[in-house]
């Protein structure tokens, strides 16, 4: 998968591309990154990029002549490639919001071929530009950030990890969380004793069926204590439905 980022923080983008899974996609050659800045495109001596907004108010707006240029060069890059029009996404508060199930739907329909991730500063982006060359506006949860480029890393995260031969191995993607709209079970490691805590009894146990009947009740129990609006999206097995009994039975005992 290509994706070309246009933003004016190209640097900020080292964070994920020299670390961790997406290093090694493109290292692999999965996934390549490209970034491209509107500053490049900025032909007065100045190199300005952002106007102040028509009708008042406090900001600056991202100008129309640079982002079309940048926006053009990009789309240009990204179908270069593979022939076909790139997917145009621009990073915005106003934009759906990106979960999981995006994430897989951008890892599956877009893997081959291109994306353009467009990351605003300031108030946002000239709306002519937008109208001319976006596709979709994707955001990434109901709080105020300074800019498009930590949504955008976010994105490339979660798709990049979902694109095959990405991870290690393939289980892990499916193993997790939200994959089944469940929170994750808890997990321990060495020592089994920890200052007199002790690792829960199954998990020593070797009985393969007992801990994964454990670990699906444990991932049921706290999706119903911390996030039980999933639960009320997620149609529940006959097992499931006993198994978050036996957990709700449990936690009762637990505070008497
Ligand atoms: C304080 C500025 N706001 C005026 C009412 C509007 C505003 C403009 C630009 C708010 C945030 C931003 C910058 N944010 C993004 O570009 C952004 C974002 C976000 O802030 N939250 C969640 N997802 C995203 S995706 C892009």
């Amino acid at each position: 998968m290509d994706i070309h980022v246009v933003t004016i923080f190209p640097e900020m983008f080292s964070a994920i591309t020299e670390h961790g899974v997406i290093a090694r996609a493109v290292k692999q050659g999965v996934l390549s990154i490209t970034l491209h800045n509107p500053r490049d495109f900025a032909e007065d001596r100045h190199s300005t990029i952002d106007g102040r907004p028509y009708g008042g108010g406090p900001g600056m707006v991202m100008m129309p002549d640079v982002m079309s240029r940048v926006l053009e060069a990009a789309v240009l890059a990204a179908s270069s490639v593979s022939g076909v029009r790139p997917r145009v996404v621009y990073l915005s508060p106003q934009g759906q919001q990106f979960d999981h199930g995006a994430a897989q739907e951008f890892a599956l329909e877009s893997s081959n071929e291109a994306l353009v991730l467009l990351a605003g500063r300031y108030e946002g982006v000239d709306e002519r530009v937008l109208a001319r060359f976006v596709d979709e506006e994707w955001s990434v949860g109901d709080y105020v950030l300074s800019g498009g480029e930590l949504p955008a890393m976010i994105m490339i995260d979660a798709i990049a990890r979902l694109l095959p031969s990405s991870l290690g191995n393939v289980e892990s993607a499916e193993q997790d969380s939200f994959v089944d709209g469940l929170l994750d079970c808890p997990h321990y490691t060495r020592p089994e004793n920890f200052n007199g805590d002790k690792v829960p009894q199954v998990l020593m146990s070797g009985d393969h069926q007992a801990i994964e009947r454990w670990r699906l009740k444990q991932a049921l129990g706290r999706t119903w204590l911390r996030r039980p609006e999933l639960l009320e999206k997620k149609e529940l097995t006959a097992d499931e439905s006993q198994l978050l009994e036996e957990f709700k039975l449990e936690s009762l005992d637990k505070g008497t």
